[in-house]
């Protein structure tokens, strides 16, 4: 594929990241105002790092208010006729656990996938907002029952039945958890995190709903995830694939994602062995 040889090109001549250095980091004449409302403040996990009002998802049955820190990320595959659907969002609080699991069960999420640890460096990224394995948490109107929980060196996948508490209705979650990866950094093991990503691609196979996918701000690690497996897509449907383009169009959603040009470097490079090594092939053949 042109693009990607374009690419490698652009890596080794330093051009690729000095380009993503000059990329906006917020959108222009987008608004974030929600998120600095005096009732709201207490609910973003950094000052920082907040949503655009225009695309956030706003909460429709709560009693604490509508807003939580989270944004429809939708990328679409030109040709394939695929829109992939996210929420990107920031890891939840002990305060703000009941909104998340609110948005999870008014978006008819399935698939939450987490990209931190708790606790980093000794301090707290993400409160953890599941219960223990068999044991059962209220929040506000929902139940959470974790029901399986297995763990390998770099990743842990758990399910939880998720039930509304007036009406009864039950509904299944899988989460998925890349633990081997700090903030502001890039993933210690690029195969392990290609194995996620590509775990992930199964999971949301024939999905509509959206996948959620948080780290801690939500923003850096979350953006990369986006970017690869978005990339994966692109290059399945034999369509070109610009990492630039693919960060704009995030970005043009949520502000800031992919943080550093390091994080930034590592998913381009990600890319290129994907494609190399035919990870991920042109599926378009097949389609036709
Ligand atoms: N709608 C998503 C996509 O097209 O990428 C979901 C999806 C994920 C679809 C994986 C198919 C997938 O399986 P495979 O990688 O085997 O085509
Ligand atoms: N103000 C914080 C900082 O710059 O450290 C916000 C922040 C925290 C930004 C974590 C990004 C972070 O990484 P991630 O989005 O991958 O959790």
């Amino acid at each position: 594929q042109s693009s990607l040889l374009l690419l490698q090109e652009s890596l080794e001549s330093g051009a690729a990241l000095a380009q993503f250095e000059q990329l906006y980091r917020k959108k222009p004449n987008m608004s974030m105002n929600s998120a600095r409302l005096d009732c709201n403040i207490a609910k973003n996990r950094y000052r920082d790092i907040s949503p655009y009002d225009q695309t956030r998802v706003v909460l429709k049955g709560s009693s604490m208010g509508d807003y939580v820190n989270a944004n429809y990320v939708n990328m679409e595959i030109p040709g394939s006729g695929v829109v992939n659907r996210y929420i990107a969002a920031q890891g939840p609080l002990q305060n703000t656990c009941t909104d998340f699991w609110q948005m999870v069960w008014e978006q008819h999420c399935t698939l939450v996938v987490m990209l931190t640890t708790k606790v980093e460096r000794g301090r707290v990224k993400c409160h953890q907002y599941w219960p223990e394995l068999y044991e059962t948490q209220d929040f506000g109107e929902l139940q959470v029952t974790c029901v399986k929980e297995e763990d390998a060196t770099s990743f842990a996948f758990r399910e939880f039945n998720l039930t509304h508490v007036e009406t009864n209705e039950e509904r299944h979650i899988r989460h998925m958890q890349y633990i081997s990866w700090p903030d502001h950094g890039v993933p210690d093991d690029p195969s392990d995190f290609l194995d996620f990503v590509v775990k992930v691609r199964q999971n949301r196979a024939g999905m509509v709903e959206p996948t959620v996918v948080h780290c801690s701000a939500g923003i850096g690690r979350t953006g990369v995830l986006i970017t690869m497996e978005t990339a994966m897509c692109l290059i399945e449907a034999n369509q070109t694939c610009l990492p630039l383009q693919i960060v704009k169009n995030m970005r043009d959603q949520r502000a800031m994602l992919i943080q550093t040009s390091s994080q930034y470097k590592f998913v381009c490079e990600a890319i290129l062995r994907v494609y190399n090594e035919g990870i991920v092939k042109p599926i378009d053949d097949f389609r036709r």
